[in-house]
């Protein structure tokens, strides 16, 4: 069968980004064909510092924001990585596959280590490795990511191919980025040229998944914007990062297409369409993070779903795992 694979960081409060670009699709893509294994991937969010104290709120507040939003973990396996060892053992074993040029490439280690390479942790370096070893541990076949994330996933097919190659089998599969329709690269309010992020400087950036509903509008209404009023066309707004981003989350929050929400709003001011983007999102929020404050109330209920999840994970891990340390040689 085709198998989903996908995660999130539990690296600081989830935001409208990783609602629009993740969770929302998760949850339809259980409707489809796919089995679906849906991870809060920690051993990850630790590659940057995270104070120990706060970890385990973050790892229950991804997973209350995956199940609020509606993925059921009867359908789903939903449970976060660290639970299941054999993560950090295959991205072991792919330590000794991948290379290090391979790494050096990527551009999200460019991003994060900047001109500051060396202070950077060991395990920052080889992030696509433990990425590569969560997608295949499973023999996912696809994997919803944003576009941002697609040269990992390009890795991950490196590292499959090099391992088949040079211990001469056709273990491992070639495992397809799903990326498409609107939403899929949020940005940041303040900056329209950068990714909406949970870890990103100001809070003003970015809507959280738990911000109350003053505090939405309030963000939207100091959003940056050019003076301009919204254009009669989509082509209008191609050298307007900030208001394209604008008219891009509205479509994505009603389920329509940017050409939509421009036909509906042209040549509103911003004085009109930031009060109407703000009451949307608060419409479609709200009901999610009442939900979300609901589950995170009981996190011994979190942790047993949790827990629950990694078991039915470990079933199809464990024996993958097995295989591959054999494939290796490895005496077990
Ligand atoms: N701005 C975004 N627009 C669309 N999709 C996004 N995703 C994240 N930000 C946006 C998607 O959310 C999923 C989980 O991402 P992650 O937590 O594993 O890492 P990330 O992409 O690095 O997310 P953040 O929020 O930017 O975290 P920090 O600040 O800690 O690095 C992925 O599917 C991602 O595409």
């Amino acid at each position: 069968t085709p198998r989903i694979f996908s995660g999130i960081k539990p690296s600081g409060g989830l935001t409208l980004g990783n609602y629009l670009g993740a969770i929302k699709r998760f949850v339809e893509m259980q409707d489809g064909e796919h089995e679906t294994i849906y991870c809060v991937v920690d051993l990850h969010a630790i590659t940057v510092w995270q104070d120990p104290a706060a970890l385990p709120g973050m790892t229950r507040e991804v997973a209350a924001g995956y199940l609020a939003a509606g993925v059921d973990p009867d359908r789903s396996i939903l449970f976060n990585q660290a639970r299941v060892g054999a993560h950090a053992e295959l991205a072991w074993l792919f330590n000794t596959v991948a290379r290090m040029g391979w790494m050096n490439r990527m551009t999200q280690w460019k991003e994060k280590a900047g001109k500051n390479a060396e202070k950077q942790s060991l395990g920052l370096f080889a992030y696509p490795s433990l990425m590569a070893a969560d997608i295949l541990l499973y023999h996912a076949t696809h994997v919803p990511v944003g576009e941002d994330q697609k040269q990992h996933v390009e890795l991950t097919r490196d590292i499959a191919a090099k391992f088949n190659h040079d211990y001469g089998c056709e273990f491992f599969p070639m495992t397809e980025p799903l990326i498409d329709g609107p939403g899929m690269r949020i940005m940041n309010l303040r900056d329209g040229t950068k990714k909406m992020s949970k870890s990103g400087e100001s809070d003003m950036e970015r809507i959280n998944m738990l911000d109350d509903a003053d505090t939405i509008a309030k963000k939207f209404k100091k959003a940056r914007t050019d003076p301009a009023p919204l254009p009669e066309t989509v082509e209008g707004l191609a050298e307007r990062p900030e208001a394209r981003n604008l008219v891009e989350i509205y479509a994505a929050l009603s389920n329509t297409t940017p050409e939509a929400v421009i036909a509906e709003h042209a040549g509103a001011g911003w004085g009109t369409f930031k009060p109407a983007l703000a009451d949307l999102a608060v419409e479609k929020l709200a009901p999610i993070s009442a939900e979300m404050a609901r589950l995170m109330g009981d996190p011994a209920e979190i942790d047993r779903i949790m827990a629950k999840g990694a078991d039915r994970a470990r079933e199809i891990a464990d024996p993958i795992l097995a295989r591959t340390t054999e494939i290796m040689g490895l005496l077990r």
